[in-house]
């Protein structure tokens, strides 16, 4: 018989993310039948004030400023790790050794070794029924996953192009703080980390195909910041009294990319493309046919149907991503009602636990979490080597 005990949950991180994911796990078995109930048991944050009140407004039984408190107890059965990037393997490593289920935040960790390190773990793990997933949350959005639909039943035929740029703008700004999103020790890259890995994994679920080789170009456009001051919003508040500090990561980065299947792609990510907030935008052509898509506009899917027999009424059609036919949709509100960024989140926790109830390997697991670490791994080698770089010549 299926287990039903409720799935202990410890979240470690309590800004942006744990937000997001407690929000999520709240959510989930509110609208979703799930197999087991998930139980806030334990916020784990590094400042106790903080944490106290995070666990009070977001609603966990307890909170901790020790990740290893969540890890060493019997009574917690999921770990879902929220915090900067360079604390994730050794909180995973920990978490699976003692046969918690993992949930990490993207990108996976900030090198390549780091992410072996995880998915080898992972996978020794998954065969004693211990499971674990990287939080590529975009997946879960439900004109993207209409779209892999699509593209899997082979609507668009061979896949010819795939063109993703991911834009933000938050740090327009020469004057925005450090943050620690722009700290390589702690984040281990920029745009190209923190939202170029979300491109890099959609494009490759999406298409069903791998990267194979990059040719790339990162630039840092603001070297120097004010530290941070106060928390608010994404990066944070200056402090306009203490001295500035050094940029270590990419502000925005490209490249072209070759697919598995041949397709050509073109990525671009930076979070100074003024006036787009969280344009993640991708668009694939395919032999028949193409889908487009954009976070600004996430309701809807763009989709051309090049196998029509009307010529004359040809072009790209606006689907409203709102009925209960598409993915996630129907346990939400009447069609036309749409959906937000939350959302996502939510389907995610969804996803993730119906997993762990069917015993089945959820995904993105750690392995293919690795696959995304290993193109950026690919793409700063190639932007350092500049190996394909070729000046123009002027008189
Ligand atoms: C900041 O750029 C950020 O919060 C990313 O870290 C998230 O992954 C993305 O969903 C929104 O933007």
């Amino acid at each position: 018989m299926a287990d039903q005990t409720p799935l202990r949950v410890a979240l470690i991180g309590t800004a942006f993310m744990g937000a997001a994911h407690s929000q999520a796990w709240r959510t989930a078995p509110r609208f979703f039948d799930l197999p087991r109930e998930p139980e806030m048991a334990l916020l784990v944050g590094r400042s106790a004030d903080t944490t106290a009140a995070q666990a009070t407004k977001l609603g966990w039984q307890e909170w901790s400023t020790d990740w290893r408190e969540a890890v060493s107890r019997d009574d917690i059965d999921v770990i879902d790790i929220c915090t900067p990037g360079d604390t994730h393997v050794e909180i995973a490593l920990a978490a699976l050794a003692a046969g918690k289920h993992v949930l990490c935040e993207k990108p996976l960790a900030n090198s390549v070794a780091e992410a072996v390190a995880m998915a080898d773990a992972a996978e020794q793990a998954a065969q004693s029924g211990v499971l674990s997933m990287c939080g590529f949350s975009y997946r879960r959005t439900p004109a993207l996953a209409l779209a892999r639909r699509f593209i899997a039943e082979g609507r668009l035929g061979a896949i010819r192009h795939v063109r993703a740029d991911y834009l933000q703008d938050w740090l327009s700004d020469p004057a925005a703080p450090l943050s620690w999103r722009l700290d390589k020790a702690k984040a281990g890259s920029g745009a190209l980390g923190d939202i170029g890995a979300h491109s890099i994994d959609t494009a490759q679920w999406l298409t069903g195909e791998s990267i194979t080789e990059v040719s790339a170009t990162l630039r840092t456009f603001v070297t120097e910041r004010p530290q941070r001051g106060a928390a608010a919003g994404l990066g944070g508040v200056a402090d306009p009294d203490a001295a500035r500090g050094p940029v270590t990561v990419d502000d925005a980065m490209a490249f072209t990319a070759t697919f598995s299947g041949g397709a050509l792609g073109v990525f671009e990510a930076t979070r100074m493309a003024t006036g787009r907030r969280n344009a993640n935008r991708i668009e694939i052509n395919g032999e028949s046919g193409s889908i487009a898509f954009d976070f600004e506009r996430m309701n809807e899917l763009e989709y051309f149907d090049g196998r029509g027999t009307d010529p004359e009424a040809e072009g790209f059609r606006r689907i409203v991503v709102t009925d209960p036919v598409h993915p996630y949709v129907a346990n939400w509100w009447p069609t036309g009602h749409g959906l937000g960024y939350e959302h996502l989140f939510t389907h995610q926790m969804v996803d993730f636990v119906t997993a762990i109830g069917a015993g089945t390997a959820p995904s993105p697991g750690f392995g293919e979490a690795l696959d995304v670490q290993r193109v950026l791994a690919a793409v700063e080698a190639s932007a350092k080597a500049r190996s394909q770089t070729t000046p123009v010549e002027r008189r």
